[in-house]
């Protein structure tokens, strides 16, 4: 799906309104600063980034009707940055480049899948992550939307008529998307899982099977032919692995299953875009903040083909 010489467009979503923790927002300048483009481009790809990437900081302060809808948090914000998020990945995918999005915090993937979705109808998502984030406007405890994404791409109950997410139509069906390292998944996310059939491995599953079974299942569950999206949450891998990010779980990924996810997927050559998401710079000492951010670097490098050997 991508047109050679491969190109990537990176797209910086600087944003923290889909959760209470304040600094996953400079996570995008951090990966940068941090030296991901150069090592990007020493992988032989052509890079496309605009420094000047829009920080949503200084948006306006939301009028008191637009903030709040029930228990749901930032709700405009969130609504306003994820469609502007969604242009920017579509325009890229559009070109046949390779979208890669630097987040942020997981609300964000609204707009990521939504700006792929409307390029490829059958776009194929893997959601690494230890949550399933497919909670509800009617079964989120948290009101907080970095943990609803994909219940707005599948238009489930409860996310029709939200005010500010009229871009936003249903654009992932129920079988289009596969979860690797799930183990903190609320009460209501199981029955929605289970209720629609929706795949997804587990880290029992990794245990039991092993990480290269799973992703093979996973790719074969999609098809073989189907662009694939690859949406990764930091907090899929152990927090002894990625300890900087805002909800962490024990019992997670290791170092190598992170990136043998990413390994895998870059060579099906279906890869269409990646999102790395809720590095958070702010949380913990600078030691782990440093081997956070290495990790988020090495992970798009391992989906952009670098090898071992
Ligand atoms: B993340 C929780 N299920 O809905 C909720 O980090 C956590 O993007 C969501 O995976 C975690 O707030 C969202 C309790
Ligand atoms: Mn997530
Ligand atoms: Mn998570
Ligand atoms: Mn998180």
């Amino acid at each position: 799906f991508l047109k050679s010489p491969l190109t990537v467009g990176i797209i910086g979503a600087a944003f923290s309104g889909g959760q209470p923790r304040g600094g996953v927002e400079q996570g995008p300048a951090r990966l940068v600063e941090h030296g991901l483009i150069d090592q990007i481009k020493s992988l032989g790809w052509n890079v496309d980034f605009d420094e000047k990437f829009p920080t949503y900081e200084n948006l306006k302060p939301e009028a008191e009707e637009d903030r709040v809808h029930g228990i749901l948090k930032n709700v405009a914000h969130v609504a306003h940055v994820t469609k502007s998020v969604a242009e920017s990945v579509e325009k890229v995918v559009k070109s046949g480049a390779l979208a890669l999005t630097l987040g942020g915090d997981h609300s964000l993937a609204m707009g990521t899948v939504g700006g792929s979705a409307r390029v490829h109808k059958n776009v194929g998502v893997i959601w690494v992550d230890a949550h399933a984030d497919i909670n509800t406007p009617l079964t989120t405890d948290t009101g907080n939307l970095h943990g609803c994404p994909v219940s707005f791409l599948m238009g489930l109950k409860g996310t029709e008529n939200i005010r500010g997410f009229e871009w936003l139509p249903p654009c992932l069906p129920k079988n289009r998307i596969v979860y690797i390292g799930l183990r903190d998944v609320d009460a209501p996310e199981k029955r929605i899982l289970k209720e629609n059939n929706i795949k997804a491995f587990s880290m029992h599953d990794v245990d039991k099977h092993g990480i290269g079974t799973i992703v093979q299942k996973a790719i074969d569950y999609l098809g073989a032919d189907s662009p694939i999206h690859l949406s990764f949450d930091v907090d899929a891998l152990d927090p002894t692995v990625a300890p900087a990010t805002g909800t962490p779980v024990r019992g997670g990924l290791t170092f190598r299953e992170g990136h043998y996810i990413c390994e895998a997927l870059f060579e099906t050559g279906n890869l269409v875009a990646v999102d790395i998401m809720e590095v958070n710079p702010l949380l913990g000492e600078q030691t782990y903040v440093m081997q956070t951010l290495q990790i988020g670097c090495s992970l798009a490098r391992a989906a952009m083909g670098e090898t071992l050997l």
